[in-house]
């Protein structure tokens, strides 16, 4: 009925902000770039292609402030129409301003992100058609992309005990029937790849949990999300992103190394890839480098949360990556793969809750650009050394005892043998620190340099 009403193209939302370019490291200009450069050409690629930023539409766009202690601190000027389609229409139009001005090239989103669930499904499907709509006029107008959709089955109070782990097969239903949507929108929007991150699918106590049961019911899950998407000719690629804890006090997704046992243990290796995230990696015990190389040493590596935690708080603080010294580990492993493919660097990262200028937005987006502007420059320099360190260190495997060992699994007697009739062995020095100050030395020629 208000929807004669609905206005679909406003007033820009940010008119005091201009097109964020890239004026150099001696620039002072806070909303420009001093690192990255779009066109500049590092090793063959330009620095967009890359890195492949992607804005993400519920911290920038619906982070409003809110902590568990307390309520927003900011309201945003496209968050306040009545009427939730229009505010959906509102928040698109600022949404593609913002990717515009910041120059970048992709975005992703959850359902629940773009516009607002109605009491029922039906109703929500419409709403989410009105609003795909926009989307995809405002994606050919400025030619940005979406990197990856995903459903939103966490917040919603019917997902309390799970989605596709839930004990109610009423609610693993209506969850499939949710992602099923979401399936039929990212394939009407383009998008390359699909994320599951299972934010529910965990459990508070096993007290009243069948953890096999539930495992089970997820991979038939992911099973059907694989067949409906082939069904529609859907042919993104789908991640799976790892966190430890948070909601769930133990979630099924803990880490890399848990989310590739379930995949190979199901059969579903050939479908998935993992989605890392920094700040989950910390969460899991782990640094953001080990979770990217468990995953890439499996092939499957397939995208990336860029944000970071806080090394004294306990949760997913989601603050933006502004350090070199973890975005150039994290691009040595990127490189070293040969990239992201259809993946890409996704901001899963929001201001403090104290930060509550628009302009803010736009400053921490170009921070952490710019962290990864220069964490590439160091990893395309660094990347020969590091294969070379590691080479070295394990050449005793490439002849002798050790090829034989690498080749032929020989056996214990042959070993024993060896170390029978050869001097006992010496130990060698892992060189660490020289190595970090080699690293640090290469970070500073880059930034000398730039
Ligand atoms: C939650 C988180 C999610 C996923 C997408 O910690 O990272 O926002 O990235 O559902
Ligand atoms: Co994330």
């Amino acid at each position: 009925m208000s929807q004669e009403k609905i206005i679909t193209r406003g007033p820009e939302f940010f008119p005091n902000i201009p097109r964020i370019n890239y004026e150099g490291s001696d620039s002072k200009n806070p909303l420009s770039f001093k690192w990255y450069n779009p066109v500049q050409k590092v090793g063959g690629k330009t620095m967009k292609e890359h890195l492949r930023f992607a804005i993400s539409y519920w911290h920038t766009m619906q982070g409003e402030g809110r902590d568990i202690f307390g309520n927003p601190t900011v309201v945003r000027p496209w968050n306040t129409a009545s009427d939730a389609k229009q505010r959906a229409a509102d928040t698109a139009n600022a949404a593609f301003e913002f990717f515009t001005k910041i120059d970048a090239g992709y975005y992703c989103f959850h359902d629940a992100d773009v516009i607002e669930e109605a009491g029922n499904l039906r109703e929500s499907n419409e709403r989410i058609d009105f609003i795909v709509g926009i989307l995809e006029e405002l994606q050919t107008e400025t030619g940005i992309k979406l990197l990856w959709n995903t459903t939103n089955l966490f917040s919603n109070p019917r997902f309390m005990a799970g989605a596709a782990t839930n004990p109610d097969a009423s609610v693993v239903a209506y969850a499939a029937a949710k992602v099923k949507k979401m399936l039929e929108v990212g394939s009407k929007l383009g998008a390359e790849n699909y994320v599951f991150w299972g934010g529910r699918e965990g459990y508070e106590t096993l007290m009243n949990t069948d953890m096999q049961r539930e495992l089970d019911h997820m991979a038939k899950f992911l099973f059907g999300a694989v067949d409906y998407a082939k069904k529609i000719g859907f042919d993104a690629q789908f991640l799976i992103e790892p966190k430890a804890m948070e909601p769930s006090k133990h979630q099924y997704d803990h880490d890399a190394a848990t989310c590739l046992n379930f995949l190979r243990e199901y059969g579903l290796m050939d479908y998935f890839k993992l989605n890392i995230e920094a700040n989950h990696a910390t969460l899991a015990g782990h640094s953001f480098e080990h979770e990217l190389t468990v995953a890439s040493n499996a092939g499957m590596l397939g995208s990336v949360d860029s944000n970071r935690g806080d090394v004294l708080l306990g949760w997913d603080t989601d603050q933006f990556a502004i350090e070199f010294y973890d975005t150039a580990r994290a691009m040595i492993v990127i490189l070293n793969q040969g990239g992201l493919g259809s993946g890409g660097l996704n901001f899963d990262a929001k201001l403090r809750r104290g930060s509550t200028d628009l302009e803010d937005l736009f400053i921490a987006h170009i921070g952490s650009m710019d962290a990864f502007a220069v964490g590439l420059l160091v990893a395309e320099k660094y990347l020969a050394r590091h294969k070379e360190i590691l080479a070295n260190r394990y050449n005793s495997f490439d002849s002798g005892i050790g090829e034989q060992f690498e080749s032929d699994n020989i056996d214990f007697e042959a070993f024993e043998n060896h170390a029978l009739n050869n001097p006992e062995p010496v130990t060698i020095s892992g060189k660490q620190e020289l190595l970090e100050n080699e690293f640090n030395g290469i970070l500073n020629d880059v930034m000398k340099a730039a």
